[in-house]
């Protein structure tokens, strides 16, 4: 590859690159930051990459932009949001005097709406700039930058089961990812009941830290999240449904039980949201193995196995107001494709 003229700084190449990512979805859940500096999660997480939904990003370098552009599902996108992604290119690079970027993204899901967009795209973006910077960075070093762009990026950077590490160091080298299992381990099935494609109107940033700075069961939260990581890697490990079910709803209404507990009270859910969630536990009560989590938005993702599937769509679509369900398997790591090929594996 031939190097941009640029600054007298080695290693940028020219033409594009296009990388995807799947969306991940949390079993453990993240929430609160120990630090706003280098986006240090307060708590470690594990994480179901998805295979259903992506995030896929061309980036190009170009000597002659005066600033960077980025357009997000064939829309411009400015101010603050391309500020984050310009900050993030800044720290990339370790410098501001960089090649300017043109970037085009796009998400086959609703954006901002609790679909982990930010995760998906930002490690799609850590993927693209790796290679277009010349950085040679490995997943682990890959997953870091993600994670500071977004937390829970840095759990896309692979596929199957993952955990993102809680470390102590300030400068956040101990805060990565790593595989627990690849998408191979278990075929089991994430239904999302998609109840509102609107963007939320709390971001999961601004939604961690009211409830960090407010809530006054956060210091429990934090106590109790090394037990639930711990059982939940065990559960994994040994393919137990039942426990990895229960592991999952019960850090999800911890987390969202935790943000009620905010000042003003965060909640991310609607009607549709809490109907959804009785009717998964009818089903339980049925005999059906399913079990539910809630991220930052309304949706509901059903956790379940594949001879579940079609009974509990049926189930779930007879809910008002659930628009449609997304079917997701156990996805793949981040990587980079051919850019005219349509299929993205
Ligand atoms: C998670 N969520 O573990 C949790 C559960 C939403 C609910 O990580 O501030 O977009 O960019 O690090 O990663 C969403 O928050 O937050 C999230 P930032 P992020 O998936």
């Amino acid at each position: 590859m031939e190097n941009l003229n640029h600054s007298n700084i080695e290693g940028y190449r020219s033409g594009s690159v296009t990388a995807v990512a799947h969306s991940n979805i949390a079993l453990v859940k993240y929430w609160g930051k120990r630090a706003v500096q280098n986006n240090l999660p307060a708590v470690g997480s594990i994480s179901l990459t998805l295979d259903a939904l992506y995030s896929k990003t061309n980036l190009e370098l170009k000597d002659r932009l005066d600033q960077d552009i980025f357009v997000l599902n064939e829309k411009e996108v400015e101010g603050k949001q391309l500020r984050r992604i310009s900050d993030f290119l800044d720290l990339a690079a370790g410098t501001k005097d960089r090649p300017k970027a043109h970037i085009e993204s796009e998400n086959n899901f609703p954006t901002g709406a609790g679909l982990a967009s930010s995760a998906s795209g930002f490690a799609a973006l850590a993927l693209a700039v790796n290679d277009r910077f010349g950085l040679n960075l490995d997943r682990i070093s890959l997953s870091a930058l993600a994670r500071q762009g977004s937390g829970s990026a840095a759990r896309s950077l692979y596929g199957g089961f993952c955990e993102m590490k809680l470390g102590t160091k300030e400068d956040g080298s101990e805060d990565v990812a790593i595989q627990l299992h690849d998408q191979s381990h278990w075929d089991v099935r994430l239904l999302v009941a998609v109840t509102s494609t609107q963007k939320k109107e709390l971001g999961s940033t601004e939604g961690m830290n009211r409830t960090a700075q407010t809530a006054p069961f956060y210091d429990e939260w934090i106590a109790s999240q090394p037990t639930d990581l711990e059982e939940m890697k065990k559960a994994l490990s040994a393919r137990d449904f039942e426990k990895v079910g229960e592991l999952t709803e019960h850090s999800c209404f911890k987390m969202h039980g935790l943000a009620l507990a905010a000042r003003p009270p965060i909640l991310y859910w609607n009607a549709a949201t809490t109907e959804t969630i009785h009717r998964v536990w009818k089903l339980r009560q049925n005999g059906i193995q399913a079990y539910l989590t809630i991220d930052a938005g309304p949706q509901v993702k059903i956790l379940c196995l594949p001879e579940s599937v079609e009974t509990i769509k049926e189930a779930v679509l007879g809910v008002k107001g659930v628009e449609h369900i997304i079917e997701a398997k156990p996805g793949t790591a981040a990587h980079i494709v051919d850019p005219e090929k349509e299929i993205i594996l």
